[in-house]
């Protein structure tokens, strides 16, 4: 048996939420050189253009939709028109996601409800989106990008955290209603990645940078590419019988107490 043939995605069709760049693109890269036909989305048109010519430089004919996933009538028109234009969906990353840092008791519930809308309601309203054309074709991947976050709180992130433990339940509760209609949902749970999002946490002598190294056994930040692996795993035929599970991308972060200072 040709063993890694059963990691290939050739002949797939996956949709990446947020994959413009960041984590979302490099998944997306990955899953390109596996053999997938890439269908992303973002909402500006600025970061669409940038992101179909970073696709290009990779060699990759990747289809960027406008759609922002915490609107279900856009969300529902951008998956018809991946179905007219490359076929069902077979493997969804819901990637698309936002943090604010903000004190909770500071925090608006504006502000909250928003993180809440794009962190964990969207995965809901993308998946509910795709499902259909998976139970119809007799399979599917879907990989929610979780988040340490999924396991442990921290200041000011209450919305954050609040989101990615959902979106870790909402993992489970899929694999549990579809996993009949051999769909596997599981999660990515990254560690802390160099990636725009984390961008303010990285500054130089900030101390949150320090403070992530110790508590990192790889004493590095992650690298979007650090996640391509695991996403390929999750999104091939190697990961057929694996469903409900959070794999953590974490560098021990996890396992670990911290460096004694
Ligand atoms: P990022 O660099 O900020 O990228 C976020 C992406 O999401 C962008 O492409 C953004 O596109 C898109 N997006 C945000 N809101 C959207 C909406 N309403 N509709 C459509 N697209 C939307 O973040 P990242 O670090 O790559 O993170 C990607 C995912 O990994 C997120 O879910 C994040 O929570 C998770 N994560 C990140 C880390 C980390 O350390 N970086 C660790 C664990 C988990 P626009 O240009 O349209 O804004
Ligand atoms: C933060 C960071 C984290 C990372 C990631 C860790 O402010 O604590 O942004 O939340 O984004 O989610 O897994």
């Amino acid at each position: 048996m040709d063993y890694l043939k059963q990691f290939s995605l050739e002949g797939k069709v996956a949709l990446v939420t947020g994959a413009a760049y960041g984590i979302g693109f490099a998944i997306a890269k990955a899953y390109a050189k596996a053999g997938a036909q890439i269908a992303f989305n973002c909402r500006g048109e600025k970061h669409m253009a940038e992101a179909v010519e970073a696709y290009k430089k990779e060699g990759i004919d990747a289809k960027g939709y406008f759609c922002d996933v915490t609107k279900e009538d856009e969300v529902q028109k951008m998956v018809k028109d991946i179905e007219k234009e490359l076929g069902t969906v077979d493997i969804l990353v819901n990637n698309a996601g936002i943090i604010k840092r903000i004190p909770m008791i500071e925090m608006s519930t504006e502000e909250f409800r928003q993180v809440i809308d794009i962190d964990l309601n969207a995965p809901f309203i993308v998946s509910k989106a795709v499902i259909p054309g998976m139970i119809k074709k007799g399979h599917g991947k879907i990989i929610n990008i979780c988040s340490m976050m999924s396991e442990l709180g921290r200041e000011t992130v209450s919305a954050y955290a609040a989101a990615k433990g959902g979106l870790k339940m909402l993992t489970r509760n899929i694999c549990s209603e579809y996993g009949s209609a051999n769909i596997q949902c599981n999660g990515i749970g990254p560690g802390y990645i160099a990636t725009p999002q984390t961008a303010p946490l990285r500054t130089e002598g900030h101390p949150f940078n320090s403070f992530i190294l110790s508590k990192t056994p790889a004493n590095r930040w992650g690298t979007p590419e650090d996640l391509e692996g695991p996403a390929i795993f999750l999104a091939s035929d190697a990961s057929n019988f694996v469903n409900g599970h959070i794999l953590y991308v974490d560098g021990g972060i996890l396992a670990y107490i911290g460096k004694q200072p």
